[in-house]
């Protein structure tokens, strides 16, 4: 059984993925409407991929005797202007759910709720790949800053590497 502050603190995190795979899905659009496939590519899957998390979550407060709430979303707000801010964004975006999903972690040992501890190590794992991808590709964008022909070759990239299932930080 979950404690009542574990199951609202989850629900929160079932909003925040919720709200990951909307921005990312904006993204996509963005980059796609732009004619950089690979990127959209990239984003595209990425949103699914938090999809994923916000269904994991919520299958979890549910079977653990819990209720998960799916609320309103707010709407993505981003600076589109340029790819490297978008990539930063990306970033720092990650960074954030890092840091609530280690606050989840804290209430489950704070709550003596080893399972749900046990269940979050799994975005734990995660987030470390996360991030660490989001950092790879910030440093690749930056480093090829507003160059056209760049930017070109760094989409192919990231079109093989979405289409072949691999991560861009190997
Ligand atoms: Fe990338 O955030 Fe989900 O966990």
């Amino acid at each position: 059984m979950l404690p009542d502050i574990m199951a609202a603190a989850l629900n929160e995190q079932i909003k925040v993925e919720a709200e990951s795979s909307q921005i990312y899905l904006a993204m996509a659009s963005w980059a796609e409407v732009k004619g950089f496939e690979g990127i959209a590519a990239f984003m595209f899957k990425q949103s699914d991929e938090e999809r994923l998390h916000m269904l994991k979550l919520l299958k979890y407060v549910n079977q653990r005797g819990g209720y998960a709430v799916v609320s309103a979303l707010d709407e993505p707000r981003l600076d589109y202007s340029s790819f490297s801010v978008l990539f930063r964004q990306l970033y720092e975006h990650e960074v954030k759910v890092s840091a609530s999903i280690n606050n989840l972690v804290d209430i489950a040992l704070t709550h003596k709720d080893y399972a749900t501890h046990n269940f979050l190590q799994w975005y734990v794992s995660e987030q470390i790949e996360e991030e660490a991808q989001a950092k790879v590709i910030l440093d690749k964008i930056d480093l090829i800053g507003d160059s056209k022909g760049g930017l070109y070759m760094f989409d192919n990239d990231m079109k093989n590497f979405t289409s072949q299932g691999h991560n861009i930080v190997q």
